[in-house]
């Protein structure tokens, strides 16, 4: 891998054209092919052990909390009382945990296709992959969509934990994707999906937007800020069945006891509401002002726009 020379990781794609990443590495811990793709954990510097999948980072132990946390409490927190959660992909375990940590959640379906994926974060990450054997956690190794094609109107919240659509995760940022969410969703149920980069994607959070509003009656695309993935940023599609729920304020509050008897370090009630306030060109493009878009936003400009 030209990414592993000179003890640097870079993470190089097409879909950042023009910038990358890059880690110093102490150690390579696993690399190897699975069926589905090419897996590697390293021992970085500055940012602990490092998940990368088909030369993408998918988390590190330093700043894993952010994206994990947001993904799974924005949703939670915006449902008055969650049973019954799916979470689809995630195999290193950080989401599970996070959706643990709601003492209303009865059961956790955990649905992941690579199994090498959970094996390699039981053995290198074990901060996000213990919550992995609790009692509450039924976990499949397998096709997410295979698995809503035979549970429908079972889930209050459907979490979608994602690689980028490159490949097999293709499908988890299009339309039937979504379709299929909905109907495994119970009355009332909400869906959160790993939704890109507002500096990156812009165009492409938009067409995802677009196509869940004619889904859902509620729909809003909130984001955190995490310094290993491109651009720093990363979002999350958020889609309601009710058209009653209001992303932008959480329905049940926790006070600061809570916070830290949760362990959260990103997460609270004010980042919660902030991660729904927009710079001015992601909000203007996601109200459809695309005009705007293109004064400040060029790389999107060679994407199409339907
Ligand atoms: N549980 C952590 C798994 C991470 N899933 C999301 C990974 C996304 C990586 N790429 C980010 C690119 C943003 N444009």
């Amino acid at each position: 891998m030209d990414e592993l020379k000179l003890n640097w990781f870079s993470e190089l794609n097409s879909l950042w054209p023009g910038q990358c990443l890059s880690l110093k590495m102490e150690e390579v811990l696993f690399h190897e092919r699975s069926k589905f793709q090419d897996v590697l954990v390293f021992k970085s510097q500055a940012y602990g052990n490092v998940l990368v999948l088909d030369g993408v980072i998918q988390c590190t132990e330093r700043d894993e909390f952010s994206y994990q946390e947001m993904i799974a409490h924005l949703p939670l927190f915006s449902h008055p009382n969650p049973e019954k959660v799916l979470v689809i992909g995630g195999g290193d375990g950080g989401v599970v945990r996070e959706v643990l940590k709601h003492e209303c959640v009865k059961s956790v379906v955990h649905c992941e296709i690579d199994e090498v994926v959970i094996e390699v974060s039981k053995k290198y990450l074990l901060g996000m992959s213990q919550s992995m054997s609790d009692p509450r956690v039924t976990q499949l190794i397998g096709d997410g969509m295979k698995f809503m094609e035979k549970h429908k109107n079972e889930f209050d919240v459907i979490i979608t934990d994602s690689s980028d659509p490159q490949g097999p995760a293709e499908c988890l940022f299009e339309k039937p994707y979504y379709e299929l969410m909905k109907a495994a969703l119970r009355e009332g149920g909400i869906i959160s999906s790993q939704g890109e980069c507002i500096w990156l994607h812009l165009n492409l959070i938009c067409k995802l937007k677009k196509f869940c509003e004619t889904l859902f009656p509620s729909v809003k695309y909130g984001y955190c800020t995490i310094p290993t993935y491109p651009s720093g940023q990363i979002g999350f599609m958020l889609c309601g069945k009710d058209d009653e729920t209001d992303f932008t304020q959480p329905c049940r509050t926790i006070s600061s006891d809570e916070v830290s008897s949760m362990n959260l370090r990103y997460y609270n009630a004010d980042v919660h509401r902030a991660a729904f306030v927009l710079p001015q060109f992601a909000k203007a493009a996601l109200d459809k002002n695309f005009a705007e878009v293109s004064k400040y936003v060029i790389n999107n400009l060679s994407e199409d726009d339907d």
